[in-house]
């Protein structure tokens, strides 16, 4: 047989057996049902004497998981802990010594005592391989959700994870941890950013950035450093925005990077469903920390520069009209010092067919109108617009007259925006500028009115309520009661001294 076996590398193994003397029955089986249970084929080319290349790549990715510190190197602590995962059992110090002296051996003398480094990893493993020990590779795969063809569990990838109607998912805590602890993991030189090649190590475990980032030019869309680097803040926003949009991406990439949660419960563990929202225009808060809000104006009314002041940019002059969608994602601390995230999105030539679409309408929690308060023929375009789209009056909305540095024009509208809003029962329009510093104080109003929807909405005077939120909403209720009671004690006072 060996010079059969020698020729033919496929076959696996070959065992002198007979029925007649129990000889080697079991073992026969056994041999069998390996060959089956534990190809060797898929990780090992016999011919070439190598581990194949997607087992290959399985393993540097299951290397990379395991260097918890990112230091290139298996420390004995991490061997353990991936001993513990994949084989239930620690590793004893004798055996974690003499596999580090076989890596040693079979690599030529390379130092391994600081740790096993991923060549080292890859050798171990085609040792076990040429051993015939392939099951154990098998089982290392196994325990890292690969599947028999060596690509992800597609029940790892994608689990099943439902945002009913009316819902948005968002990170839980646990998630929003595991991104804090991933971008400081990652920012090696410690300036607050990530450069590409941190961010591509980030990335390694995964199949590059997810493709929705690409289209919204990561990292132009969040807060970035001087240098350019997206800083933690903007790395978070980013997350808030992938999974308020897709949750199924965000699921996926924290398989890929190698999320656990402490009580096995999978990656659906870092995400939550928010409670549905149904009457837009109840008082009181809104139960979501990530919001999303369409800002919407004439050409060259100042949104994208609005949507730069957002991430803190510096003011620019040159005028580049928008195209494509462009969004800017930012946390805002709204007064209390609650945070949450705000996604600001120009919609560009797409504007007519987002805002016929109802599932994008659904999903949006804001309405910012703008318009040039130096231009006469800019407001025009939001009551065109209001008037094409009705359905819009069932969304939130904030009036923005934008450019207030500079003199203020009378629209060449019907009526005047000040009148308008008052038309409908709704806040004046805020009058801000990019080129003051007070910008800021804007963005948390966006903020505030998605939090508190009612207060972006036409007064009703049935139900009187402040835009400056659900307590002084309350006030102004026990204020007009007050009223109300003084009056009718005059008068029936009044009544009362007539008669007598
Ligand atoms: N003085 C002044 N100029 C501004 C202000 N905001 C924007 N601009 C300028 O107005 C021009 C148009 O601004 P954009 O932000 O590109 O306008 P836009 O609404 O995004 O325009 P479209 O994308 O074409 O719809 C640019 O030249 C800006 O520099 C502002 O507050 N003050
Ligand atoms: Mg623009």
């Amino acid at each position: 047989m060996l010079p059969v076996m020698a020729e033919f590398k496929e076959i696996d193994s070959c065992i002198r057996t007979s029925a007649r003397e129990h000889h080697n029955i079991n073992e026969v089986f056994f041999l069998c049902q390996k060959a089956v249970t534990h190809p060797i084929a898929p990780i090992y080319d016999s011919k070439e004497s190598n581990l194949k290349p997607a087992a290959v790549s399985a393993l540097q990715r299951i290397f990379y998981l395991c260097d918890k510190d990112q230091d290139g190197l298996l420390n004995d602590t991490e061997i353990n802990q991936f001993q513990l995962k994949c084989f239930d059992k620690p590793l004893s110090p004798d055996d974690l010594a003499s596999v580090k002296r076989s890596i040693q051996r079979w690599s030529n003398g390379a130092d391994s005592d600081k740790g096993i480094d991923v060549d080292g990893f890859i050798l171990l493993n085609k040792m076990f391989a040429e051993k015939g020990r392939h099951e154990t590779i098998w089982i290392i795969l196994r325990k890292f959700q690969y599947t028999d063809s060596l690509s992800l569990k597609d029940t790892f990838l994608h689990p099943k994870f439902d945002v009913t109607p009316f819902s948005s998912a968002e990170l839980s805590p646990a998630g929003y941890r595991f991104f804090v602890d991933l971008f400081l993991l990652h920012d090696k030189d410690n300036d607050g950013g990530l450069n590409d090649s941190e961010l591509a190590t980030l990335f390694a475990p995964t199949p590059g950035l997810p493709p929705s980032w690409i289209d919204s030019s990561f990292p132009s869309c969040t807060v970035r450093n001087e240098a350019g680097y997206i800083t933690l803040q903007g790395w978070l926003a980013q997350w808030s925005m992938t999974t308020f949009e897709e949750p199924k991406t965000t699921l996926e990439y924290l398989a890929y990077l190698g999320f656990e949660s402490s009580d096995r419960g999978g990656t659906t563990t870092a995400l939550k469903v928010t409670k549905a929202r149904k009457r837009r225009n109840k008082p009181g808060r809104v139960e979501r920390n990530v919001f999303l809000c369409y800002v919407i104006g004439a050409g060259g009314s100042g949104k994208s520069s609005l949507l730069s002041a957002f991430l803190n940019r510096p003011f620019a002059h040159t005028y580049h009209p928008t195209i494509k969608p462009q969004i800017a994602v930012n946390s805002v601390e709204l007064q209390g010092g609650k945070q949450c995230y705000l996604i600001l999105q120009e919609l560009g030539e797409l504007e007519p067919a987002i805002l016929e679409n109802q599932s994008k309408i659904d999903a949006c929690d804001l309405l910012c109108y703008t318009y040039d308060s130096s231009d006469p023929d800019s407001f025009g375009h939001i009551v065109e617009l209001r008037k094409r789209h009705p359905h819009l009056d069932g969304l939130p909305a904030v009036y923005a007259a934008l450019k207030a540095d500079q003199d203020r024009a009378v629209q060449r509208t019907e009526v005047q925006p000040d009148q308008y809003t008052e038309d409908l029962k709704m806040p004046k329009p805020l009058h801000v500028t990019v080129t003051w510093g007070s910008i800021s104080e804007f963005f948390v109003h966006l903020a505030e009115s998605a939090t508190f929807p009612s207060t972006a909405f036409p007064k009703n005077d049935d139900e009187p309520v402040d835009r400056t939120g659900l307590y002084m909403a309350i006030g102004g209720i026990v204020c007009v009661s007050a009223a109300l009671v003084v009056v009718w004690k005059r008068s029936s006072f009044l009544t009362s001294s007539t008669s007598s």
